[in-house]
């Protein structure tokens, strides 16, 4: 067997839609519920964004007190991570509305790309102060690469010690503005990693289970989740990202590697 796996589920995000797929989840008890079974199929992480009642995205406080007060209420220990990068058009001061108490990991975005049509800001200085305020409130950072120059970010991060150990990698392929979800590009970026580090990947869209497959073979975690991808199968929608988190403990039992718990996640991403 190899290391254990990570599986984090991405339960909602910021662009998804009802329309899209009905099993998108808005509300705070409807995020919870969505991490909670979640974490019941295998994920050992959630990465949470909230929702007004209405779908649209929110990093308002009192949305995610409600998310980690319900996963908690539920007995769930799965890793609590907030999204620091919310929606596009949000500012870093709304953006931070989401690092409460009980969350114990926050993402930072390394970089200002093209994100569909719109562009996702992360200036350096923003990324400068998100990475303060993680470090100030003992989160873990994970952080969200989406094209090759943001590894040079996180080398300039941990060069000027804004940024130690411990942190996370994910690299988020697929986004258009963003590098594509290809093996090619994978390898390059694991490669091109400026220090040893544990790392996952969320392929967008189609891309998802593949790159998940590939990632556990290469000796990385993995994310999945409605957040990046509707589907369970070309045509098919998934019942909810409980049902894609089945299917990467599949994936992961298939490789040799099995599903890491919460508190074995815990050890290696270095939370507390
Ligand atoms: N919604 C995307 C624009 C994160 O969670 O930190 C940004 C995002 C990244 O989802
Ligand atoms: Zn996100």
């Amino acid at each position: 067997m190899g290391e254990k796996a990570i599986i984090t589920a991405a339960v909602v995000g910021a662009e998804v839609t009802r329309a899209q797929n009905p099993a998108v989840p808005y509300t705070p008890a409807e995020i919870a519920a969505a991490a909670v079974a979640a974490g019941e199929a295998g994920a050992a992480v959630v990465h949470l964004h909230a929702r007004w009642p209405d779908g649209r995205p929110s990093q308002e406080s009192v949305h995610f007190r409600e998310i980690v007060d319900r996963i908690r209420s539920a007995g769930s220990r799965v890793v609590l991570q907030c999204s620091t990068g919310g929606a596009v058009g949000m500012s870093v001061d709304e953006r931070l509305g989401s690092l409460v108490d009980g969350a114990e990991m926050g993402t930072l975005n390394l970089g200002t790309m093209n994100f569909g049509d719109d562009v996702f800001v992360n200036a350096r200085p923003d990324i400068v102060r998100i990475a303060a305020r993680l470090r100030d409130r003992r989160l873990v950072p994970e952080c969200e690469v989406y094209d090759a120059g943001m590894l040079d970010t996180l080398r300039w991060l941990l060069e000027k010690a804004i940024l130690a150990p411990p942190y996370h990698v994910q690299f988020v392929l697929g986004v258009p503005g963003g590098m594509a979800a290809s093996e090619r590009n994978l390898r390059f970026l694991v490669e091109g990693l400026p220090a040893p580090t544990h790392w996952s990947v969320a392929g967008v869209g189609r891309f998802q289970l593949p790159m998940a497959e590939l990632a556990l073979r290469l000796g990385g975690h993995v994310r999945v989740g409605l957040e990046d991808n509707l589907y369970a199968a070309k045509g098919v929608l998934a019942r909810g990202s409980d049902e894609l988190v089945s299917l990467a403990v599949t994936l992961a039992t298939r490789a040799g590697r099995e599903p890491a718990s919460p508190d074995e996640a815990r050890r290696i991403l270095g939370v507390a």
